[in-house]
């Protein structure tokens, strides 16, 4: 089922918290501050494996496609995001994302590959496939991130052509936030649907790339998690890869995907690992996160997945072992 039509179903209003409420599984709250961790019912261990944020299971068949005729998990993660980019029905992330609060459409964008090589784009403009540009930072300058302008002339320059990325139907969706026109981003899991991609190839190497068009009505100017190496996107060919979904401001302040690898260095398993990262955010002292939202996923060397959320209604797609399909996410919120 598309995620839109589970937000139909659901609704945040009444969502309450107490805070310290740990889970310990699917089902059961304890007092406790930690969050205990378990085992994700769903994991096994085998490659090759692709994952990724929220419903989008063309963009996993391409990956695999990629991977199953021979090619890199950096590959992988690369094409299987540009799928959503030239999606214009999804209207956060490339063409047809929600515009900034002056109706701009930015783009966020970053990729890692398996020698722990990184390239980023951050406020970009006009050019549909942001993740293919980040590659081409990595690739083809001295640098990890271009920003705005610089970013832009150094994707015409690259080949890539411009054109107008706001949709009719974002346009529309702007006039009307406009009438209301909050200062502050209405932060709620409607807005949330940055593609994050890991892949872990027939080698055993690990990659990965996250491409948005941000916060839906932002301020102009404003970058979230996506780009940022180690907040919206991490991987370590030693150990796996973890990228974010949700409220960016709350990734960047834990560093969340740098973590969740740093965890499954340590030996917790990616379904363990994410939630311990969203622990990090739930449980920081005079924080209410009934409003946003905030989701990861994670892979390791082995294949072995996790995925995590602050609220219900998150889900990662997997393609593993020949099945694509969505899962939806365990999640701390139960009340
Ligand atoms: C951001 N993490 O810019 C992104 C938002 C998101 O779908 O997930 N959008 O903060």
């Amino acid at each position: 089922m598309k995620r839109r039509k589970f937000l139909k179903n659901a609704s945040l209003t009444g969502v309450g918290l107490a805070v310290g409420t740990a889970v310990t599984s699917c089902n059961e709250q304890v007092e406790d501050k930690s969050i205990a961790s378990k085992e994700n019912p769903e994991s096994k261990a085998v490659l090759p494996v692709v994952v990724a944020t929220w419903h989008v299971i063309d963009a996993t068949a391409k990956a695999m496609e990629v991977i199953e005729s021979g090619g890199s998990a950096l590959d992988a993660v690369e094409l299987g995001c540009k799928i959503e980019e030239a999606n214009e029905k999804g209207q956060s992330v490339g063409k047809g994302g929600l515009p900034d609060r002056e109706g701009n459409v930015t783009l966020d964008a970053c990729i890692m590959d398996k020698n722990g090589n990184c390239g980023a784009v951050l406020y970009l403009k006009d050019i549909k496939h942001a993740v293919s540009v980040a590659r081409k930072v990595m690739e083809d300058t001295p640098h990890v991130m271009l920003a705005g302008e610089g970013a832009k002339q150094f994707a015409l320059e690259s080949g890539f052509e411009a054109e107008d990325l706001l949709t009719e139907a974002s346009k529309k969706a702007w006039e009307k936030w406009k009438v209301e026109s909050k200062y502050k981003p209405i932060i709620n899991i409607e807005n949330h649907d940055t593609i994050g991609m890991l892949a872990v190839d027939k080698n055993g190497d690990v990659s990965g790339a996250c491409t948005t068009s941000g916060l839906a009505y932002k301020m102009n100017g404003r970058v979230g998690d996506s780009p940022i190496i180690g907040s919206g996107l991490f991987v370590d060919n030693e150990v796996g890869g973890a990228v974010a979904t949700g409220l960016g401001e709350e990734v960047v302040k834990t560093v969340g995907s740098f973590l969740i690898v740093e965890l499954m260095r340590q030996g917790k398993s990616p379904q363990e690992a994410c939630e311990e990262a969203i622990g990090r955010i739930v449980n920081k002292p005079g924080k209410d996160y009934k409003d946003f939202q905030v989701g990861y996923i994670a892979v390791n060397k082995k294949g072995e997945t996790g995925c995590y959320s602050i609220h219900q209604w998150f889900s990662m797609t997997k393609f593993q072992d020949g099945v694509n399909e969505q899962i939806q996410s365990h999640f701390f919120n139960k009340s």
